[in-house]
């Protein structure tokens, strides 16, 4: 069992709410953004102890030999470790069973095998990314999904090279963390889009050289892109979960090579599209969960790096919320005066 001490909010989290996620079930309790401490460890559970402290990781990392995800040598290709995915889909713990009920005794779902808007949750061990005994909380908390998907989006899954383009469409702490890896790898031009301009001051410190709103222009976005660079952009992210937005990311791809990743997460039913001489041309279309990062081996290096001073992330934290009773802390970037 692990006492959770500080959440940030995904947009994730909003999306499963909102009823739009084909997966969602409920009643559950959301929340996978978290920093935690071990409370006490199952039986066979080994390499965990109560006091450590642990970021859930939602994909996990079985690290067995016969697990061709997690093993080298087609492993090193992805994060997406199946083993639990079914169990997990499914709102239960690897076992098949809920640990939460409600006060009449009626099951409540899990969710992403995390759960971690409650003060006590139970997450599988290889789940558990666990960090340095001196490791902030609530620093944890933003690497738990957000930030690192953003900054590994950048470079694990599209591995953008210095002196490139990039373009972010959506700087929610998802695109801004883009922003961000871009900016720690070189990228000589980094274009910021986004519909609420207030972004765009936090986008500009982290690295961002262009910033566009959509709303300016009367002509579709990926062609204001591409009339800016000439052949359009080298690689390109789309951060808002929204079709069209993937579309206009894909196509302001530069011709011959240009890359283009799908982190955001769409609506039940939506599909996405473009015409295939888009791809015929040279631009590569893919995707993204949790930024390509391993949970239990690739994780905390991240929070190392940042208490080496090496990775910057206090500037997603804005706002912070106490819990009830002086229970968990909550913190996330947003702009002061959100519309
Ligand atoms: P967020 O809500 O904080 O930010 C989204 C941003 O997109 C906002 O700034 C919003 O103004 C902007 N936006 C909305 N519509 C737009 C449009 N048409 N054009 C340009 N900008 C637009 O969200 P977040 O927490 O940063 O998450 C971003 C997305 O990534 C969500 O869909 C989330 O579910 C998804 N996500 C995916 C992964 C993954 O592993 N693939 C991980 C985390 C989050
Ligand atoms: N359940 C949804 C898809 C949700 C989704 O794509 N989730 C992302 C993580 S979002 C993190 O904030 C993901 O990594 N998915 C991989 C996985 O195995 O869930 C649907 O459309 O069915
Ligand atoms: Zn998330």
């Amino acid at each position: 069992m692990w006492e959770v001490h500080s959440n940030a909010l995904c947009h994730t989290d909003i999306y499963t709410l909102s009823g739009q996620d084909p997966e969602g079930l409920f009643p559950s309790i959301l929340g996978h953004e978290a920093g935690t401490e071990v409370e006490s460890v199952g039986e066979g559970v080994v390499g965990l102890q109560p006091g450590d402290k642990v970021i859930p990781c939602y994909t996990p990392q079985c690290g067995e030999p016969d697990c061709i995800f997690c093993f080298p040598p087609r492993g090193k290709r992805t994060n997406l470790c199946p083993k639990i995915r079914g169990t997990q889909g499914g709102g239960v713990m690897p076992d098949g069973t809920s640990r939460f009920t409600d006060a009449e005794g009626k099951e409540i779902k899990h969710f992403m095998g995390c759960s971690t808007f409650s003060e006590y949750t139970v997450v599988a061990d290889i789940s558990c990314a666990k960090v340095s005994d001196s490791a902030p909380l609530d620093v944890c908390s933003l690497l738990g999904c957000g930030v690192s998907t953003g900054l590994g989006a950048v470079w694990n899954t599209l591995n953008v090279e210095g002196g490139s383009s990039v373009a972010v469409f959506g700087l929610g702490a998802v695109g801004l963390a883009v922003i961000q890896g871009s900016q720690m790898r070189g990228a000589a031009r980094i274009f910021a889009i986004d519909t609420n301009p207030k972004k765009f001051e936090i986008a500009k410190e982290l690295g961002a050289t262009d910033c566009v709103n959509p709303k300016d222009y009367d002509k579709p976005i990926q062609q204001v892109l591409v009339g800016m660079t000439k052949w359009g952009i080298d690689y390109t992210f789309d951060c808002t979960g929204n079709t069209e937005v993937m579309r206009a990311a894909l196509e302001s791809a530069h011709r011959g090579w240009g890359e283009s990743c799908v982190i955001g997460v769409a609506a039940a039913g939506k599909e996405i599209s473009t015409r295939p001489f888009q791809l015929v041309t040279g631009r590569k279309w893919t995707g993204t969960a949790f930024g390509g990062f391993k949970g239990r081996s690739e994780v905390p290096p991240l929070i190392d790096a940042y208490e080496a001073g090496r990775l910057k992330l206090d500037h997603y934290i804005t706002h912070r919320f106490q819990g009830v009773e002086g229970g968990q802390w909550g913190c996330r970037w947003m702009p002061k005066e959100q519309d």
